[in-house]
């Protein structure tokens, strides 16, 4: 019961505040928040705000974001703080948003930018330079190409809002304690039971770490990794200026838009007759929350821990840049500033989630103003109902591998957050450092035939390989624009028609795979997954991870390997976890993706060049289709599965990360006389698209049943109780789905879009694209795309919108390409 369930959120700031708010509105009763500043009142103004990165925030809301996630949260606070009061004043000023572009690059991101506004949608439109001058008078209309206005964008009050949940969840039963600084986490046999505080202790059940930037610090205290790093961020307000041409009312805070200048990484917002600036584009100035000066009772605001002293120096070109774009400050001046402190993590995304090291202890860190009252909300349920009401895969605090939480990672890439917190960034673009991070063990063949090297969880991944460009001459393919041709090569066409004419060699090694095994394991998977699982030793199946509610939360190869093992194909670090946090105590559930390493050799001519490396039955009637066997391939002792994410014959070879080069080499040598090629991941999603299978994360998530996302042959209702089962009873078997993942086909089979772009009937945005790609084999690109049922019909005409062009597509029956297998049965 909530009631009696005692939390502790340790800060009060935005995020606890807001969390304390939809705690109590959902029956949680003990609920006490920790904060060492004092707690303010909203007529207090923000010099005695708490101190962390809250109190001096300008409050800007965008809530267009790549991820659907962070727009639905961006969403939900606009519409949460609308609805709150403070003074008369609703602690939500709609004055709506203007992106502007100063470059090509800029201006054509903010067309797919509209376009991502229109997938989740938030209102928004392009305009000409002329309107960007009328809805920003100070502003000088030849310096720009174009704008990008979204009227239900603004500011928050940032004060009002705090204040006002704060007081909800005080009327609702909550506890503020200000000036109580958590010294220690209490905890027993793996989970929290209080926290120390410099006025003493308080037991909690649960306790959630929503102290901002001092995450890493609380982290600390309770054995948890807390991976971000705060940066300095730095925020001006120039003198007053005279009304320009009648448009700034001296009595009103802001009346004119929120403004960015992406291009020059600043952005604008008023204060009555002045402007506040805020400035990425200086040098990143790490902060080490450990060395943050202690609270000291009577502190002045100056010194509140998460300001740091102006450094001029570093604003300059700021300045510059400023004036360029709104001339009518060069009379003006800076008047104020200071450096504010706020977490960046290795992905530029919050932290949320329990940690399975010390249950009960929850995080809730690196979350703006933007999307503070979404996050509350998510975490709320979370506790409440066990899962949160909205997908948090890109958030989960398990998201990340081992190699990615050292200090010196997390360091490098939160600070490349900071760096490219405005920066176009294509949806392919891999890190820049650090690099190489991991390698398989064909990494030095993959070199020397020429790899394209993109990068996903550390892994060093070859797109392409230039070594093939003599097959892509006189490969027919459509002109790309320069955005699409990023990261994209002719190459893939001809690595995927390798594939589909002889044989290919794919290195599978980043495919997370575990090894679960003990008495208890095939119980414990059974529990876990949809599809039945209870067969003999050899059988691979593709089965689903499902939430309590039905929600998709991975899909699965599970390879029975011998009683009481087996080897799980899976999708990535949350995987793990939610099999960890699941497991029995005679269930080991282990990560053997470092230490292994694996080759997809898929093609026709697969078995040609296996068997005669091999003395072990690789025919048709001996290995059968989604079975597996250890096998040796020449001197290399092998787990073969006979599978294939790209639809052809062919099989997974796993191996020992020592044995690794060996094993490339006997395939490589073996195929030569097949005309064997080593194709990369562009030709792979390709042939994956044709075949119709989902990418988990791109095209479903834990908010779609399986049945709305094509994969209702993988659940057996009849086999025994799993998790989700009585959810998906509930919808009564197969249910009539209202929406459903569909595959397009693009009408003009030059045309090209790459993923999140909306979806229309008529004149209306009805869904959105998941997955793209230029399907090599059937000559046009495949788009999957949510779409409500009534519009998925194959044959219906839809259109999609890419960078602001319209692109007529069509509905069409799946999968595309070898709809009965034939070609993986044979
Ligand atoms: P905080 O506000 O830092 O709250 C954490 C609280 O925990 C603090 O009050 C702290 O005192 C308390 N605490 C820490 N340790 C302890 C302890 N041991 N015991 C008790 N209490 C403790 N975001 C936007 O969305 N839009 C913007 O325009 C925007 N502009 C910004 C401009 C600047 C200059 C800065 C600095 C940030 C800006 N942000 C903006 C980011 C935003 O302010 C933060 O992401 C957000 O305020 C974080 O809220 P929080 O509640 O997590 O953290
Ligand atoms: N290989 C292995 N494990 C994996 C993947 C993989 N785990 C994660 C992810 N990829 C799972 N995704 C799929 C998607 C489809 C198929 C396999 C893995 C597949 N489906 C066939 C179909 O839909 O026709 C067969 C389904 C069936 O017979 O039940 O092959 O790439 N090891």
């Amino acid at each position: 019961m909530p009631q009696e369930v005692r939390v502790v959120i340790i800060g009060a700031g935005i995020v606890g505040c807001s969390l304390a708010d939809e705690l109590t509105a959902r029956g949680w009763r003990e609920v006490t928040v920790l904060e060492q500043g004092p707690l303010p009142r909203p007529d207090d103004g923000a010099s005695l705000a708490p101190g962390g990165s809250t109190s001096h925030a300008p409050g800007l809301v965008f809530q267009t974001n790549v991820s659907k996630t962070l727009t639905e949260f961006a969403a939900y606070t606009v519409r949460k703080l609308s609805s709150l009061t403070v003074g008369g004043l609703p602690a939500f000023h709609r004055v709506g948003g203007l992106e502007v572009a100063t470059t090509e690059e800029r201006w054509a991101d903010l067309h797919r930018k509209a376009g991502l506004a229109a997938s989740w949608g938030v209102r928004g439109e392009l305009v000409d330079p002329a309107r960007c001058a009328a809805l920003w008078p100070l502003l000088d209309a030849g310096e720009v190409l174009g704008g990008f206005h979204t009227p239900d964008d603004g500011l928050a009050r940032v004060q009002a809002a705090v204040f006002a949940q704060r007081a909800r969840a005080v009327g609702r039963g909550a506890r503020f304690l200000g000036r109580h600084a958590v010294t220690g986490i209490a905890r027993r046999g793996g989970r929290v039971t209080g926290v120390h505080t410099d006025r003493g202790d308080l037991p909690a059940d649960i306790v959630v770490c929503a102290a901002g930037l001092w995450g890493p610090v609380i982290g600390a205290m309770a054995g948890v990794g807390v991976p971000l790093l705060p940066l300095a961020h730095q925020y001006a307000k120039t003198a007053p200026l005279p009304a320009p041409r009648g448009v700034n009312d001296p009595g009103a805070e802001a009346g004119r838009p929120i403004l960015r200048h992406q291009d020059r990484d600043l952005y604008f917002r008023e204060h009555g007759d002045r402007l506040g600036i805020g400035s990425y584009a200086h040098r990143p100035m790490p902060v080490d929350p450990f060395a943050l000066p202690r609270y000291r009772e009577g502190d002045a605001p100056a010194t509140a821990p998460a300001v740091l002293p102006f450094t001029p120096e570093d604003f300059g070109p700021s300045w510059e840049e400023s004036v360029r774009l709104l001339p009518g400050l060069r009379d003006s001046e800076v008047a104020e500033g200071f450096n504010g402190v706020f977490s960046f993590t290795p992905d530029g995304l919050p932290l949320l989630g329990e940690s399975r090291e010390l249950r009960g202890f929850w995080l809730a860190e690196a979350v703006w103003i933007t999307h503070s009252a979404g996050v509350a909300k998510a975490v709320a349920e979370w506790l409440t109902d066990g899962r949160p009401g909205t997908d948090v895969h890109e958030l989960d605090l398990h998201r990340f591998e081992d190699v990615q939480r050292s200090p010196a990672y997390v360091a490098e890439r939160a600070t490349q957050s900071f760096i490219e917190v405005y920066d176009v960034v294509h949806p392919l673009q891999p890190m820049e450092r650090p690099r190489p991070l991991r390698v398989s063990p064909f990494h030095a063949r993959q070199r020397e035939l020429g790899g394209y090297f993109l990068e996903a969880a550390g892994w060093e991944r070859p797109q392409w390989y230039e070594a093939n460009a003599p097959l892509a001459e006189g490969v027919e393919l459509p002109a790309r624009d320069a955005w699409a041709a990023r990261h994209w090569s002719p190459i893939c066409a001809a690595e995927a028609r390798a594939t589909r004419e002889r044989v290919a060699l794919y290195d599978m090694t980043s495919l997370k795979r575990l090894a679960v095994t003990g008495p208890g394991a095939l119980d414990f998977l059974q529990r876990m997954t949809t599809n039945q699982l209870a067969k003999p030793p050899g059988s691979v199946t593709y089965t689903l991870l499902l939430d309590a509610a039905g929600g998709v939360r991975s899909d699965l190869t599970v390879a029975r390997l011998g009683e009481d093992r087996f080897q799980v194909g899976c999708n990535g670090e949350a995987d793990l976890d939610w099999l960890l946090r699941h497991a029995p105590e005679d269930v080991s559930v282990r990560d053997i993706t470092p230490g292994t390493c694996c080759v997809g050799v898929w093609g026709p001519l697969a078995r040609d060049l296996i068997a005669p490396l091999t003395r072990d039955d690789f025919s048709h009637g001996g290995f059968g289709y989604f079975t597996a066997k250890r096998a040796h391939i020449g001197h290399v002792p092998v787990t073969a599965l006979r599978l294939s994410y790209v639809g052809e014959l062919g099989w997974e070879l796993y191996a020992d990360a020592d044995l690794g080069l060996r094993l490339w080499d006997t395939l490589w040598e073996a195929g030569q006389r097949h005309g064997v090629v080593a194709a990369g991941r562009g030709a792979f999603n390709s042939l994956r698209l044709e075949k119709g299978y989902r990418a988990w994360g791109r095209d479903l998530t834990a908010e779609h049943t399986p049945y709305e996302a094509g994969l209702g042959f993988a659940v057996r209702m009849g086999k025994g109780d799993f998790i989700g089962r009585s959810a998906l009873a509930a919808l009564g078997g197969q249910p009539a789905v209202r929406r459903t993942l569909a595959c397009l086909t693009l009408d003009d089979p030059a045309a090209i879009v790459l993923g999140k772009e909306p979806v229309y009937v008529g004149g209306t945005a009805v869904g959105y694209v998941t997955s793209a790609e230029y399907g090599y084999t059937i000559g046009r690109t495949i788009a999957y795309a949510w779409l409500p049922a009534r519009a998925a019909v194959p044959g219906s005409a839809v259109h999609l919108e890419y960078f602001g062009e319209k692109v007529p597509a069509t509905v069409a029956a799946e999968p595309l390409f070898d709809p009965r297998g034939a070609r993986m049965r044979r």
